[in-house]
This record gives structure tokens, sequence and C-alpha cells, in this order.
């Protein structure tokens, strides 16, 4: 036990600190008073007991698990609208403190499942009392309705095991597409909403300096 502790500490660190930075990115954008293309950030380092069984499926040794398994710590960003996704995704690519290893995109080839998302890998630097070291993180950049299927469809997971009745994997299939459409709609209305969004806080500033 000591000794996943020792081993996953500088993931912990590096979920904690970049939760912190790209949250940051999020308050910059409220100061500036205009949209932001991130709504919420959130992180985890990954269980033991998923770290484990993931690498049993994929026949990862675990004396390998730092070189092969790409998202023992995790971020994820979510934006209200599809577009901001390229947005988010154009300013991580500028940032200088990780470098971007992969990209994988299952906005424009969502997965058969029916999820959706934009991940990216990087190799991020964790300064540590025995000097730098480099881990893989994985990052997905998802919309709000993305992330409710994912969520959703993530918790049946672990009942199913992946091993769906045809009336949910259905069922899925159709609130995925549903998801899709939200999206869909959400995109053409996003002027209205941003106009709605950015008279609502300009309120709350009023209020805030009286
Ligand atoms: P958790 O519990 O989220 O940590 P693979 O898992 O083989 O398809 P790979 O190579 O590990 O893919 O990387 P990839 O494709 O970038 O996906 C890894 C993560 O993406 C998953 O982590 C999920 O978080 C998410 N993901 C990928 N496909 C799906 C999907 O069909 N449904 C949902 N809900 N999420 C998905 P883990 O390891 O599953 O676990």
């Amino acid at each position: 036990m000591k000794h996943w502790e020792i081993f996953l500490a500088p993931y912990k660190q590096a979920v904690d600190e970049l939760k912190i930075k790209l949250k940051g990115m999020r308050g910059q954008f409220e100061m500036e008073s205009v949209h932001s293309p991130i709504e919420f950030v959130t992180g985890r380092v990954k269980p033991i007991a998923s770290i484990l069984d993931k690498a049993n499926q994929k026949g990862i040794p675990l004396d390998r698990l730092e070189s092969e398994m790409q998202d023992i710590a995790g971020l994820r960003m979510m934006c209200q609208f599809v577009d901001d996704i390229k947005t988010v995704v154009e300013l991580l690519r500028r940032r200088n403190d990780f470098e971007i290893v992969e990209e994988r995109d299952y906005i424009s080839h969502k997965k058969q499942s029916g999820y959706r998302s934009y991940h990216l890998v990087i190799r991020y630097p964790v300064q540590t009392i025995q000097g730098e070291k480099n881990i893989l993180m994985e990052i997905q950049i998802r919309t709000l309705a993305m992330n409710f299927w994912a969520t959703i469809e993530h918790s049946l997971n672990y009942k199913y095991k992946g091993q769906f009745p045809e009336e949910i994997k259905m069922r899925l299939q159709r609130a995925a597409e549903a998801a899709f459409r939200l999206d869909e709609e959400m995109s053409l209305i996003r002027e209205e909403i941003q106009e709605a969004q950015a008279f609502f806080s300009n309120k709350k500033d009023i209020h805030k300096d009286n």
C-alpha cells in the first residue's frame, strides 16, 4: 500500500497543480468579461483498483505503468458549446508548461459506443525532492451534453461490464444522438445565449461594486 502511495504521489501533485492552472484560465476570461470557453474543470487520480483492471485488460505489466498507462492522472474540461472545444485545445497547444504527445479526436470520429470527447495526452513535469519527474496525463475536453452522456454510460458500464443488454444499448445510442442534437441546437442560439450571459454577469458585477 505504501508502495502505491509513493508511486501515485507525483500523479496527485500533477492533478492538483493543473487543476489550479486550468481553473485559472476560466478566471482570466471572467475578469475580462468575455465568454469563457471553459465551464468547469475536474481532475482525479485513477483509483488503484481501476489501474489494476485496465492493466489486466490491456496486458500492461505493472512495471511499465508509467510509460504505458496514459490516464493515471486525468483532467476534464467542460465547455458550453462544441466550438469552445477547439478554442480550449488551441489555448492548451500554446502553453509551455507541458508538452502534448498525442491528440485523439473522438468528436469528428465518435466511438462506436456513441462516446464523444477530445483527448490530449500530455507530458507534465512535476518537481519532486528527487528532481524533475515527467508524467503522462490525459486531458478530456467535452461539452456539458457529452459529459452528461459519458457519465451515465460510464456508471452503467460498471453495472454491465461493457456487456449491455440490447435494450440498454439502443437507449444509449439514442441518448448519444439526443446529446449530439442538443449540442447542435445550442450552437444555433449561441449568440443569443452569450448575450444573455454577458448581461447577467455585468449585473452581478454592478451589485458587487456597490
Ligand atoms: P475512467 O474510469 O474514466 O478512468 P480505450 O479505453 O482502450 O478505449 P485508451 O487507449 O485507454 O482507450 O484511451 P482513450 O480512448 O483516450 O480513453 C480513455 C478514457 O476515455 C476512458 O478511461 C474514459 O474516461 C474515456 N472513454 C473512452 N471511451 C469511452 C466510452 O465509450 N464511454 C465512456 N463513458 N468513456 C469513455 P477509462 O480507463 O475507461 O476509465
